[in-house]
């Protein structure tokens, strides 16, 4: 490698022009050609007859699901890659010990030289995007330029792409402009799929510059610049900054027989439940008494306090880039139904008449694996656990009226979530705010396929953001603790467990639908209509407060899901303790003092 120090881009362009930009990219990667999108059909239509052509994308059955396709990833390249993420802060300390970090002219450095030259014979697309409505004042912009076509027409139905978005990016430099501030404001994301090589594969962040560089990844959260990159690990640092919070957390509407409609955000890891609990579909009895559902967003919350004090949330989305396996009319008709139709599935499986199919779906046998292999249960299962469908988020039948409101929708609950099979509840309430940032600062849960490594190893994962905070975890949980003061009116905090299983290994909790149980409780609670008791995890509900008529359940079973083994707490409070030690003295006191009086010294 080179071992010269390079000006890098992101560093010499510092508040440059888009376009003066896009030539330094240009002039590194040395594309064929460049092509500027515009978001238009007549785009999106030719990008995925370019990439039928040279196998890409392979055309799914027209008859059951029109406009859909196939995208078969490289075998190595699957999932998020958490060991390769890095944030990139002038200062290690503030990357904090849940980051991997290098210094940033190291960084760019070692980028800079992968991406020399490494577009010749390609096409450079540059995808100016906007995350969030684009009239929103919450709303921000990126661009990301990337030699991958895949990745562009997922940005399309992820975010708001195309000539909108560059229209707001240069009235927004004007704007500056005027007021004597050089420069364009918008993060700058450089992407290549390079070899595709997992030993030459980095995702690069740079928060200080607003800056994102990823290299030899096409896949999900590696390679869509928009998601985990910008709006969870640089949009975090920038809200910090800003006084808001950029939130891995699905947002939901439930609308009560009385026509009150409250709106949830709720931050489970990542395969744990956000898609599904988005897109609920409430119980027969719920469903007659005249409660509904309305689906806001799936995996990503951008919030601050509106005028009225209240906590006011968009989804920075406009799509879906949903987990398949699992997804079945009787666990989420909404979600079957949305991708019915112009979707991307990733690594799922096919029947014999060209329809994709995956584990969990029905009992049919498909004809080929995520591979192209045919069928072998000896291979493994047939989708990829972490295959995924993208799909527009306008497509979903419960997508919310509000969903596109530039204020956003007003927060009543926040729910913090783990996949866990023992120690915790199914629900419990937060005593007040301090604690309710504890008991998210101490969410654990089982690893899933959404990241390579082991699957179903407990660790912790803080508000579901171990893999998406983009500065010190110590710092986060004081930011959260600040937005405790007199002009903020916050919501209560609460703890899921969807996942709790008997000693045969079932679910206690028949989970999906029968969910909106334990959210009318949650809702009870903010309205102060619904009982609790003390324990001392938090308030569980009182006996007969959560609504468990018409489950096929025993009464044994019922108080398991709610019961609390002093063991396991002991274990977990021993853990959390060792936990905070982990992270050094940034964590704030007030939350080591939340410990029982014995194990909160340090
Ligand atoms: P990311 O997109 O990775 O952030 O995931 P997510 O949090 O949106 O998870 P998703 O809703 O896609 O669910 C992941 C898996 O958990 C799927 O296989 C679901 O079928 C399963 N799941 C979701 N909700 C429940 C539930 O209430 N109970 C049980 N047992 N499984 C669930
Ligand atoms: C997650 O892993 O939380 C996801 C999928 O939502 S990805 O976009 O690949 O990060
Ligand atoms: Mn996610």
């Amino acid at each position: 490698m080179n071992a010269l120090p390079r000006a890098s881009i992101a560093q010499s362009g510092g508040l440059a022009s888009l376009e003066s930009w896009v030539s330094e990219v240009a002039a590194l990667t040395r594309p064929d050609r460049i092509h500027w999108c515009d978001g238009s059909e007549t785009e999106y239509r030719h990008l995925l007859e370019l990439m039928q052509a040279d196998g890409t994308l392979l055309p799914l059955n027209p008859q059951t699901h029109p406009g859909c396709w196939l995208h078969r990833s490289d075998p190595d390249d699957v999932a998020r890659v958490e060991h390769l993420t890095f944030v990139c802060t002038r200062e290690q300390e503030d990357a904090g010990p849940n980051n991997h970090w290098m210094a940033p002219a190291a960084a760019h450095a070692k980028m800079d030289a992968l991406f020399d030259g490494c577009m010749r014979g390609r096409t450079m697309y540059v995808v100016p995007y906007c995350m969030g409505p684009i009239d929103s004042p919450l709303a921000r912009c990126g661009v990301e330029v990337t030699d991958s076509p895949y990745v562009v027409i997922n940005m399309r139905l992820m975010t708001r792409m195309g000539a909108e978005a560059r229209a707001r990016i240069e009235r927004e430099g004007a704007e500056r402009a005027a007021r004597g501030e050089p420069g364009d404001v918008f993060v700058r994301g450089l992407h290549s799929l390079g070899e595709l090589d997992p030993a030459r594969r980095f995702i690069m962040h740079f928060p200080e510059e607003l800056a994102i560089k990823s290299y030899g990844s096409g896949y999900g959260g590696n390679a869509l610049l928009g998601k985990k990159c910008h709006a969870l690990r640089i949009a975090s640092w920038q809200a910090r900054q800003e006084g808001w919070l950029a939130e891995h957390m699905l947002i939901v509407g439930i609308e009560t027989p009385a026509g009150e409609t409250h709106y949830i955000a709720a931050a489970f890891p990542s395969a744990c439940g956000k898609t599904n609990l988005a897109m609920l579909i409430p119980p027969e009895a719920y469903r007659e008494a005249g409660w509904k559902v309305w689906t806001v967003g799936d995996d990503i919350c951008w919030m601050r306090p509106g005028p009225d004090g209240r906590l006011w949330a968009i989804n920075p989305e406009a799509g879906f880039f949903g987990v398949a396996p699992g997804t079945s009319a009787a666990s989420n008709p909404n979600a079957l139904a949305t991708i019915q139709r112009d979707t991307i599935f990733t690594n799922v499986a096919l029947t014999e008449d060209g329809q994709p199919w995956w584990e969990g779906l029905d009992d049919r046998v498909p004809a080929t694996d995520w591979r192209g292999r045919p069928f072998d249960p000896a291979n493994g299962p047939a989708a990829h656990p972490n295959a995924r469908f993208t799909v527009s988020a306008a497509q979903c039948p419960s997508y919310s009226p509000h969903a596109e409101d530039p204020q956003g929708v007003p927060i009543s609950a926040i729910v913090f979530g783990g996949r866990r099979a023992t120690t915790m509840p199914l629900v419990f309430e937060a005593r007040d705010w301090t604690h309710g940032v504890f008991v998210g600062a101490t969410m654990a849960s089982e690893t899933t396929a959404a990241a390579t490594g082991q699957v179903g190893i407990v660790r912790r994962d803080p508000m579901a953001m171990k893999p998406f905070c983009g500065y010190h975890f110590g710092d986060f949980f004081a930011h959260w603790l600040a937005f405790e003061r007199p002009s903020v009116h916050l919501p209560g905090i609460f703890h899921v467990n969807w996942f709790r299983k008997d000693e045969r290994g079932a679910f206690l909790w028949p989970g999906f639908g029968e969910n909106l149980r334990v959210l009318e409780w949650i809702i009870g609670r903010v309205q102060r209509t619904a009982e609790a008791i003390e324990s001392p995890m938090g308030l569980l509900p009182a006996d007969g407060a959560l609504r468990l008529d018409g489950l096929d359940m025993s009464a044994w079973d019922e108080r398991r899901l709610i019961a609390i083994d002093s063991e396991d707490w002991a274990a977990e409070v021993h853990s959390i303790q060792s936990f905070f030690a982990s992270l050094g003295d940034r964590v704030p006191p007030q939350l080591k003092n939340q410990l029982p009086p014995d194990h909160n010294a340090g």
